[in-house]
């Protein structure tokens, strides 16, 4: 017997846990998460509908894809996603925290304002899989509608869809001038920082057709990035030698220490408010209000998820785990792609995600 996937084509991060466990080479049969497997099996488990979820062969569940890959990572000895180097791991990881939690909004944009149509017919397929189009039809309408809702609380809206777009076209641009040079961020090797662009720049951005056609025109190279994230060598490749950060990733990171990062500076006071209130036994709710956000000078609010600073903590803790060269290293390195507030970016409280759940730690 082997691990079971429970996921689905058309979800965001069904799509970052799927193509990592490809590569890692993990045995696993992915099992379509229809409602009956939502009821039967996810949420019991997890509390909540939601995909992917792994279940190893003990029975035990992980739920979120940073969960399931370092259950995998720490699990064997083989070749990791993880870069053994400072600047690279931690460039690495908030590439991560930028893919899955900041670019899910051009995902959400173009799938809803590009793809709605096309759309409801593939949640269709997953809540019935066996009805006739029509039928698959309806019912994806009514499942879609949840998803559709996000939309709004993401801030994507008439006043800042022309920044949105302006600025994933830009991404796309930065990303096509680095993948002509390396074949995955960091050499020839995916790092987890690939695994966290993959989730927005697959399922949604390169699978829902009108999307998949943009990409293809504006970036060809990151469509072909993609082809080679869901179809890859498992265990295969480097990172690039003396910790080399390539000049190409500049910018891109840049975009997210621009865009994400002021953001995540307004979640954090408003988790520290939060926890003043609440204490350190209440479970944190999805979001914590709205909070601002500027994308190519333009102005939005979004959802403040506090589960977004779990992701960020970890390249904190990494970042404050290091002395010496190494912290040097990173520091200059933050500093030359407008990171600087990272450096001395404080968390009001520390948080645990555990049991599914996102807590702060106590004390
Ligand atoms: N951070 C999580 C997010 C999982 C997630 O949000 N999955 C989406 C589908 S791609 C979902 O099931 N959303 C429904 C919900 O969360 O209520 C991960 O990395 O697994």
């Amino acid at each position: 017997m082997s691990a079971t996937m429970f996921g689905a084509p058309l979800s965001l991060y069904s799509g970052k846990a799927r193509s990592y466990l490809d590569w890692k080479g993990v045995d696993y049969t992915e099992v379509l998460a229809t409602p009956d497997i939502h009821q039967s099996e996810i949420v019991p488990a997890v509390g909540r509908p939601v995909i992917p979820v792994v279940k190893l062969e003990d029975g035990t569940i992980l739920q979120d894809t940073t969960v399931i890959i370092d259950h995998f990572e720490a699990a064997s000895e083989g070749p990791s996603v993880y870069p053994q180097t400072p600047r690279q791991l931690l460039a690495a990881l908030l590439l991560e925290t930028y893919g899955d939690e900041w670019l899910v909004i051009p995902a959400m944009h173009y799938r809803w304002n590009y793809n709605e149509q096309w759309v409801y017919g593939e949640f269709g397929k997953v809540a019935l899989p066996d009805g006739t189009p029509d039928e698959q039809r309806e019912a994806g309408m009514k499942r879609g509608a949840a998803f559709k809702g996000f939309v709004p609380v993401l801030g994507i809206n008439e006043a800042t869809i022309p920044a949105i777009e302006a600025s994933y076209e830009a991404l796309l641009r930065d990303l096509d001038t680095h993948f002509a040079k390396h074949p995955f961020l960091f050499g020839s090797r995916p790092s987890i920082g690939d695994y966290g662009l993959i989730g927005p720049l697959y399922a949604h951005n390169y699978r829902d057709p009108a999307s998949g056609e943009i990409m293809k025109r504006i970036a060809p190279r990151v469509a072909e990035w993609v082809e080679r994230m869901i179809a890859p060598e498992p265990l295969s490749g480097d990172f690039l030698g003396g910790d080399e950060i390539p000049d190409t990733l500049v910018p891109v990171l840049h975009r997210m220490m621009t865009e994400q990062l002021p953001h995540l500076e307004t979640v954090a006071q408003m988790l520290g408010e939060w926890a003043k209130a609440n204490g350190p036994y209440a479970e944190l709710p999805r979001a914590l209000g709205m909070a601002g956000f500027t994308i190519e000078g333009t102005e939005g609010e979004r959802i403040a998820a506090p589960f977004s600073l779990w992701m960020l903590q970890r390249a904190l803790d990494y970042l404050s785990s290091l002395e010496g060269d190494d912290r040097a290293a990173c520091e200059t390195m933050l500093h030359d792609c407008g990171g600087d507030a990272l450096i001395g970016f404080v968390m009001p409280v520390r948080l645990v995600f555990e049991n599914h759940k996102l807590r702060v730690e106590a004390g």
